[in-house]
């Protein structure tokens, strides 16, 4: 069992995808950066850059005591030993998996992530800085693009370097992007988000987003005979569906609300199904 310290961002996204993908039993320990949880004693002892996500893995392949890793590149490459998938066994393919998941790392996630600060959350608009991480953001989505020009994805195979670039392709329209000016993106980006590779049903991020502390059920205002909502499915009772809740929140830059239902199998949300319902 994972021990998933997550909340709905891009660098999160990238855990859930491999977790979702992987089919790895996870459970969600929420860490509301809204509300400052990355700064709670507890959550410093495993992630000392109070930053999300970040992982313990209670059954590691060494048969030894919890492991526990922050950084969401280190978390990635740690699932992918652990499970021997999305990074591949051949030496070049892996050298460029780790190419390009450091890129991510270095590159698009902090630039598209100053690129989010200074156009949508600093109190003051500074024309400067709004158009210097616009335009690094527009360079890196360049390289993106060239890199995958004649080729599926990122390393050639479907492989973790994919999954770390592909939840901060989602807000590009946040970002000042657009797809239709980086062509292989605008390809690569349907074909993990919404077409089908080798025969598995691909789900996205937002189709995977777990359970948060923002879930509420909506009471029936139309029918107070009926008994009042309780919390959820009972973690543990296999093969049972839980009702449609409501999140809110905000999924790849826009304001919305989506119904959950969630399938929990072994005590473990194992499916999400959700329906946006701006
Ligand atoms: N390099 C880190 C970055 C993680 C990060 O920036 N997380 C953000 C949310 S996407 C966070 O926890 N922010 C809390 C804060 O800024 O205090 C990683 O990839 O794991």
């Amino acid at each position: 069992m994972i021990d998933l310290y997550y909340w709905t961002t891009p660098n999160g996204h990238k855990i859930t995808m491999f977790l979702e993908e992987a089919g790895l039993a996870y459970r969600i320990k929420p860490i509301n950066i809204g509300k400052g949880e990355q700064f709670a004693p507890d959550f410093l002892k495993i992630s000392p850059n109070n930053r999300m996500p970040a992982i313990v893995d209670h059954a590691p392949a060494d048969g030894g005591a919890p492991v526990s890793v922050f950084e969401s590149g280190a978390i990635l490459l740690y699932l992918a030993e652990k499970t021997g998938r999305f990074i591949s066994p051949d030496l070049r393919k892996r050298v460029a998996t780790l190419e390009w998941l450091f890129w991510q790392m270095g590159g698009l996630g902090p630039m598209a992530g100053q690129n989010h600060h200074f156009s949508a959350y600093a109190p003051e608009k500074i024309p400067y800085a709004i158009d210097r991480y616009v335009k690094e953001t527009s360079r890196l989505y360049g390289v993106l693009d060239r890199r995958l020009a004649g080729r599926d994805f990122l390393a050639d195979d479907y492989s973790i370097a994919d999954m770390a670039a592909y939840p901060w392709i989602v807000p590009h329209q946040r970002q000042g992007q657009s797809l239709d000016d980086f062509p292989n993106v605008k390809r690569w980006f349907a074909a993990i988000g919404g077409g089908r590779r080798r025969g598995a049903p691909m789900r996205s991020p937002i189709r995977s987003i777990p359970p948060s502390r923002r879930c509420r059920r909506r009471p029936r205002k139309s029918c107070s005979a009926r008994p009042p909502p309780t919390r959820g499915v009972e973690p543990g009772k296999a093969g049972r569906f839980g009702r449609a809740r409501r999140v809110r929140g905000l999924i790849g830059g826009l304001k919305c609300g989506i119904d959950r239902r969630d399938w929990f199998r072994g005590g473990v949300a194992r499916r999400f199904v959700f329906r946006v319902v701006r």
